[in-house]
């Protein structure tokens, strides 16, 4: 078998969808997922919010502008985040070969699978039948032979949508789509792209790799190979991974620190979550930060032995991310653009060995551990919160 078989799994409206699910009387309703502050963010529209025009990322006093009679739920993050080890507990039965990308997206690759369990588009039926079934739940499923194409037939047929492009379709596929859809074409570039006459991903058939190249430097040269549908990346899963890392890219620049440290709170304990998963640690934390201008700055820390735990990354992040907003000396806060936080240098909790001094300290943190445990037996589960996790839903400071 020389054709990859590539799935890109992404759950329609997560957040809205799961509040629907648990809570009949928001069936059918327009529901805004998001702080209910004055400040707050919409985090996800469900579908009938969407006719409205609400999204993502906008400020949720837009979103009721556009949908007043739309209910606000505030997000339940640990919530979503058991219900995404739900999905993704059924995606393992199908192949191991699994690279998470969001709380709710990832790329599968069942080219292996499919001797056992039939042809791709059938596995990727099997799939959503399966997720249907298990949570309640739909999910929309691209096929294709390569993670470009797989992702951007997902998006096409949403919700519970299932798209199969195979490699003799993708010229044809691809052709009519909105260039906005290009991997790499954001707000700042398709004006410049539309100006050339590039509306579709047709439109840059008659263009020569050279061309692009001298017009958008490196990004012409993912163009040219794109839009012909040529994608070799493979799909990497976690225990294979160098690195993980989540990041955000507003739709609306955000200024708010109290907005973006709890977006980072989020993506470091979705993080932490994965390497739990793959049972690897990380010895060092990463935060990723992009303001308007389109500068770009990566702030790193080394911790002083290997971690899994949101406990241990967050402190080190917040500092990061404090240190970064302190040096940038403006009269307002900055904009942020896009927001990332990730960790580097894994190493597999197997093959870690435990110096002494290692030891002596996991044994104190296991002591800690069981005494907060026992006490929280006692008293319930809300006696206790770590001083590092306190402040979760407001992580003002
Ligand atoms: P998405 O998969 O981008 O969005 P979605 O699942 O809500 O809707 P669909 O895929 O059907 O278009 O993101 C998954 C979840 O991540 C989403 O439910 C809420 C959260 N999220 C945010 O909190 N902020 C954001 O800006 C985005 C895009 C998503
Ligand atoms: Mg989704």
């Amino acid at each position: 078998m020389d054709q990859h078989a590539i799935l890109h799994i992404d759950m329609d409206a997560f957040f809205a969808a799961v509040e629907q699910r648990d809570n009949p009387a928001l069936r059918g309703r327009p529901v805004l997922v998001g702080g209910r502050s004055h400040r707050g963010v919409v985090s996800t529209a469900s579908y009938e919010a969407r006719t409205f025009g609400c999204r993502s990322a906008m400020p949720m006093r837009q979103a009721l502008r556009l949908c007043p009679q739309a209910i606000v739920v505030v997000p339940r993050m640990a919530r979503y985040a058991a219900v995404s080890q739900q999905v993704f507990a059924i995606l393992d039965q199908f192949t191991p070969r699994i690279e998470p990308l969001s709380i709710d997206e990832a790329f599968l690759d069942v080219t292996g699978s499919q001797r056992l369990l039939g042809p791709a588009c059938a596995i990727a039926s099997g799939i959503k039948r399966r997720i249907h079934a298990e949570t309640g739940l739909t999910a929309s499923v691209g096929v294709a032979t390569s993670k470009f194409i797989a992702k951007l037939a997902s998006d096409i047929e949403k919700p519970d949508g299932l798209v199969v492009v195979p490699a003799e379709r993708v010229a044809e596929f691809l052709a009519p789509l909105p260039i906005a859809r290009m991997w790499g074409v954001g707000p700042r570039t398709l004006p410049t792209i539309e100006q050339l006459g590039i509306r579709t991903f047709g439109d840059l058939l008659p263009w020569s790799e050279p061309e692009l190249v001298q017009r958008f430097g490196e990004f012409g040269r993912r163009f040219f190979r794109l839009s012909r549908g040529l994608d070799d990346r493979e799909v990497v899963p976690d225990r294979d991974a160098r690195s993980m890392s989540h990041e955000v890219t507003f739709e609306y620049d955000v200024a708010d620190p109290d907005v973006l440290r709890a977006t980072l709170l989020d993506q470091i304990e979705h993080v932490a979550a994965r390497l739990r998963r793959c049972e690897r640690l990380a010895r060092c934390v990463v935060l990723k930060v992009r303001t308007p201008d389109f500068d770009t700055i990566t702030r790193r820390a080394t911790l002083d032995e290997p971690a899994d735990s949101t406990d241990v990354f967050w402190p080190v992040l917040r500092r990061l991310f404090g240190e970064w907003h302190a040096d940038i000396r403006r009269p307002t806060s900055p904009a942020v653009r896009l927001l990332g936080a990730g960790v580097t240098q894994l190493v597999s909790r197997r093959e870690r060995q435990l110096s002494l001094f290692d030891q002596a300290r996991h044994h104190r943190r296991r002591r800690l551990d069981r005494a907060l445990d026992a006490i929280r037996e006692r008293y319930g589960d809300q006696s206790i919160v770590r001083g590092s996790v306190r402040g979760r839903s407001a992580p003002g400071e």
